[in-house]
């Protein structure tokens, strides 16, 4: 074993190369392209966090505290920079938040100096994660995210917990104001609010599910209008992007990042799980709404814009991708955050024009095997018959 200060240096400088690694495009298929390296890992950590750095106190320089996954951040631009509101996840299985920043939305994500300490409201939560960041037109950025409780309908089931939605806001991403929890007659995860106002009122993109894991009877993604943020309810939700059987999200889905406004209509960014013999597998899919009614679906691609690959495959809860938070910047480039088995987070490259065309130009789910086998008749036709011997 090496001298403390041996070792201390050996960590500073394996840190500090981390965080300066530059990051490399990969071959996309047009739509996006990956980059060779997660953008943000349990690595990324700052040592202070980690050890205690007192020779005294600490002589063997042991982790007195161990972050185990930094996932699902959400995202937004911010005085010229690229923040992630990133989900951390301890040794002790809680998460809490914290804010990371780069200068160019790819390269360099650090952490500040400490994570956010997110005031209580009702019941203190056992845990919170999976921020949506909302720039609202109301002035505020709204974080809403997801509040973990343990059931108390079942003292003997440990596993049993309820899910809600909590609401914080800030102006700054350095204070935060906590909001009641959105009131539903059910439980909520992947709550999304809507940047503008919709007949006067907030618009959230919901989740109900039946139970803490199972979307149960919850037919989808739903929508739901609110008076207020500050004691949300949600009287009435009706289900805008449904599941189906046999089809990339036939056991749950559930709204990612903020919609993306473009001309042509609001860009959503969703994920769909199935079940599989090794579990639950969760990929990412897309889909437009209308800009006069952000609730009426106009289009949706077929299948998946993301399925984990290679390394995204392995970690903590295996075959997930998992997105909430994306940036559209003001030349239209979009960076997609999205995580792999909610271990660490990875960055993809688009821009809002492919990802329109992708929308409106990739044909939905015929839902039978007949339909897809037609559609790749009349592309292959289409090519053959462009007759410059490309084909
Ligand atoms: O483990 C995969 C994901 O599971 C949950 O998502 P959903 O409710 O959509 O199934 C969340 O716990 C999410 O954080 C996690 O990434």
């Amino acid at each position: 074993m090496s001298g403390f200060e041996e070792r201390l240096s050996a960590l500073r400088q394996g840190h500090r190369a981390l965080l300066e690694r530059p990051n490399h495009p990969l071959e996309g298929n047009g739509v996006l392209e990956r980059y060779e390296y997660p953008v943000l890992t349990a690595e990324h950590a700052p040592l202070e966090w980690r050890y205690d750095l007192s020779p005294e106190t600490n002589p063997f320089l042991m982790e007195r505290y161990g972050i185990h996954a930094v996932f699902n951040p959400g995202a937004i631009k911010f005085n010229g920079k690229y923040i992630l509101v990133a989900r951390v996840e301890g040794a002790d299985r809680k998460s809490f938040f914290a804010v990371a920043e780069s200068p160019d939305g790819i390269n360099g994500f650090r952490f500040r100096d400490r994570p956010v300490t997110m005031p209580e409201w009702g019941e203190p939560a056992t845990n919170v994660y999976d921020m949506r960041l909302t720039a609202h037109e109301d002035g505020w950025i709204y974080g809403i995210f997801c509040v973990e409780r343990k059931d108390p309908s079942a003292p003997g089931d440990l596993s049993a917990a309820v899910a809600a939605a909590g609401v914080a806001r800030t102006r700054d991403l350095v204070n935060w104001e906590r909001l009641p929890d959105i009131r539903a007659n059910c439980q909520q995860r992947n709550v999304v609010l809507h940047p503008e106002f919709v007949d006067g009122k907030y618009a959230l993109y919901t989740r109900p599910q039946d139970g803490f894991i199972d979307a149960g009877n919850g037919g989808g993604i739903g929508w739901a209008l609110v008076d207020s943020m500050d004691g949300a309810v949600i009287r009435e939700e009706k289900i805008i992007n449904r599941r189906y059987y046999h089809t990339v999200k036939e056991s749950k889905n559930g709204e990612g990042p903020q919609p993306i406004k473009t001309p042509q209509g609001w860009l959503h960014l969703a994920h769909g799980v199935r079940g599989c013999a090794s579990g639950l597998r969760y990929v990412l899919y897309m889909y437009m709404t209308a800009l006069d009614d952000p609730s009426r679906v106009i289009a949706e691609p077929a299948g998946f814009l993301m399925a984990p690959e290679g390394d995204e495959y392995v970690g903590d809860v295996m075959n997930v991708l998992f997105s909430n938070g994306w940036i559209a910047d003001e030349d239209g480039t979009v960076y997609i955050y999205y995580a792999s088995c909610d271990t660490r987070v990875h960055v993809a490259v688009s821009s809002v024009d492919r990802l329109v065309d992708y929308c409106l130009n990739t044909a939905p789910d015929g839902l039978r095997t007949a339909l897809s086998v037609e559609r790749l008749n009349s592309l292959i036709d289409r090519n053959k018959s462009l007759g410059d011997g490309r084909v």
